[in-house]
């Protein structure tokens, strides 16, 4: 695993410990949360880093992202740490407006897959980062908590999107008025995410999935994501519409030749991920 380059890196001291790890692989990124000793919560300093890591996976070079945390947490929200370190009264709104509701609208409009490996516990804003991306995997041992009941604050990071959507409205209204934790086994019955899987096998099934989703038409899953990103504010007509014309668009590029041209010829097909 490597360190981000100089413009991204950014260290808790001048010992110099990235607090996100960024991994190249062939044609797809691993993003590491590395706070662990604060179980990955948020610093402005992390923001700015996984900011720039995922402006930088915006690259047609990258054709998916993996997100996962160091250590046995996957992140505990905003460091609460950090917060109380300010001076004078602070403007959770503005911090809200300057960091996470862009982090979620980045990985929502990257135009490729982003997966997530929730290693251990997701708290707060660290859980609905994680529903965020496109397909979550958890460990069997990681929760999921709606901590925000339990200091005062309302879920943010979109969590008052993607629970109800996910989990329909009861579930999502007593998680986030209880904040009791939800376990990976019952996160994935309850379509909160995809997958749980055993600890140690996590991060090797979640590399395979990543690894595989870079090798796929990356523009077609850029447009699916687009239609599924629309969806939720869409009625049926205006989806419609949305799909003839993405469907359009997905038809015109070199990997729906190639798919097409792999399946009459009996043979995998090699996507290349190109738009045009
Ligand atoms: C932490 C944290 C943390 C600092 C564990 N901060 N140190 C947006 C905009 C602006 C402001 C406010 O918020 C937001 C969004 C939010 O995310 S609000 C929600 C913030 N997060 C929380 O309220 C969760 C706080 N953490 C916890 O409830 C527990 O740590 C959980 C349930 C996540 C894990 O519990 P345990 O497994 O028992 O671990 P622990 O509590 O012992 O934590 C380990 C260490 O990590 C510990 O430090 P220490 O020096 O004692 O070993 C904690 O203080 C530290 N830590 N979360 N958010």
């Amino acid at each position: 695993m490597v360190a981000l380059q100089a413009d991204t890196l950014t260290s808790e001291s001048a010992a110099a410990v990235p607090v996100l790890l960024a991994a190249q692989h062939d044609g797809w990124v691993e993003l590491t949360l590395n706070r662990p000793e604060r179980l990955n919560a948020f610093t402005e300093e992390l923001h700015r880093a996984l900011a720039s890591a995922l402006d930088a996976a915006a690259d047609d070079a990258c054709r998916a992202v993996l997100i996962t945390g160091a250590g046995r947490g996957f992140c505990a929200g905003q460091d609460l740490g950090d917060r109380a370190k300010a001076e004078g009264p602070l403007d959770l709104g503005a911090t809200i407006e300057a960091f996470y509701n862009p982090l979620v609208r980045r990985i929502r409009a990257l135009r490729k897959p982003v997966v997530c490996a929730v290693n251990g516990v997701a708290a707060g804003a660290g859980a609905n980062i994680a529903f965020a991306c496109d397909i979550v995997l958890a460990a069997r041992s990681a929760k999921f908590i709606q901590a925000f009941a339990k200091i005062g604050l309302v879920p943010d990071s979109g969590g008052t999107f993607f629970l109800p959507r996910l989990v329909g409205d009861a579930r999502a209204r007593a998680l986030m008025l209880l904040a009791e934790p939800v376990s990976a086994e019952r996160a994935e019955q309850w379509g909160l995410i995809w997958k749980a899987v055993d600890d140690t096998a996590l991060l090797g099934e979640a590399r395979a999935l990543t690894a595989n989703l870079a090798s796929q038409p990356t523009q077609g899953l850029a447009l699916t994501k687009q239609a599924l990103n629309a969806s939720a504010g869409n009625a049926l007509d205006a989806q419609l519409d949305l799909e003839r014309d993405l469907q359009r668009e997905a038809g015109r590029t070199p990997d729906y030749r190639e798919g097409v041209a792999a399946f009459m010829e009996k043979r995998p097909a090699r996507f290349s991920g190109r738009r045009a």
